[in-house]
């Protein structure tokens, strides 16, 4: 970097030669085009952005585990839909995929364990200070959302859950770079038994870059969106509507 701006300046300042030259020759010496044309490193720096936001989250072994995992924000809806939907394992609950899709889908819980599976084991850090290192099982997002077809329109994943915050449900939304991270999955299993009710049950987010209040329990529906505009106040979540906490949350 700093080898750079030194022969920037050099080139810009003691370099009068060059640039008596015409700025048209200038351009045509491949060095200076390099050093002269900063969108380069801006390039490079976005490049550089996008690969950190692929970076894959640390992923632990099975002895690293928590021997607690903390139940954290909604411990159980305890609304009469959900509570039906518990009563019958979860044979009834369907996951709507909607919005700016080729086709909308209606998903059983079988149909997700029967797509291909991902299992990880990965630290949870909520914004509250405290982490917990669990296994999560289930589809990648990218696999259900390939399978709607989403379309170029589509900027944003939004997820409504079954719990309800002063009446209305929680949701969260992550861009279209964690919707098709490999890490981001749609988690029916924990440690390796169906997910509890605590965890939200019977599927929940894991979007391993992020912080916990992101990773949205008792997903219920799921939809590509442009904007976030119409999404509760505007923010992206509820945490973020409630309390302004930031919606790109990476850890
Ligand atoms: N639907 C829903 N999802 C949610 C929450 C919630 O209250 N409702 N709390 C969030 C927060 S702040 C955290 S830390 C994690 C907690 O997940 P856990 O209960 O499995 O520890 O869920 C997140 N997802
Ligand atoms: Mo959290």
């Amino acid at each position: 970097m700093i080898a750079k701006d030194l022969s920037r300046r050099t080139l810009l300042g003691g370099g009068a030669g060059l640039l008596l030259a015409g700025c048209d020759k200038v351009a045509t010496i491949p060095a200076a085009r390099r050093i002269l044309f900063a969108g380069e490193d801006m390039q490079r720096g976005l490049h550089r952005a996008l690969s950190d936001r692929a970076a894959l989250a640390p992923e632990f072994t099975a002895s690293q585990m928590s021997p607690v995992f903390r139940v954290n924000g909604t411990a159980n809806p305890n609304t009469p839909a959900y509570a039906a939907m518990v009563a019958n394992r979860f044979s009834d609950w369907r996951l709507t995929v909607q919005g700016l899709v080729a086709r909308s889908l209606s998903l059983r819980l079988a149909d997700l364990r029967a797509m291909p599976n991902r299992t990880q084991i990965t630290r949870h850090d909520c914004v509250e200070g405290w982490s917990a290192i669990g296994q999560w099982t289930g589809p990648m997002l990218g696999t259900v959302l390939k399978a709607a077809g989403v379309s170029a329109a589509a900027r944003y994943i939004v997820f409504t859950c079954a719990d309800l915050y002063g009446g209305a449900p929680y949701y969260e939304s992550i861009d279209l770079i964690d919707a098709f991270h490999p890490q981001t999955i749609l988690a029916w299993a924990m440690n390796g038994r169906p997910l509890a009710v605590g965890h939200g049950a019977p599927v929940r987010l894991r979007v391993e870059r992020q912080l916990g209040y992101k990773h949205a329990k008792y997903v219920m529906r799921i939809d590509a969106v442009a904007s976030l505009d119409g999404i509760g106040r505007g923010k992206g979540g509820y945490w973020e509507d409630a309390v302004d906490y930031d919606w790109y949350a990476g850890i």
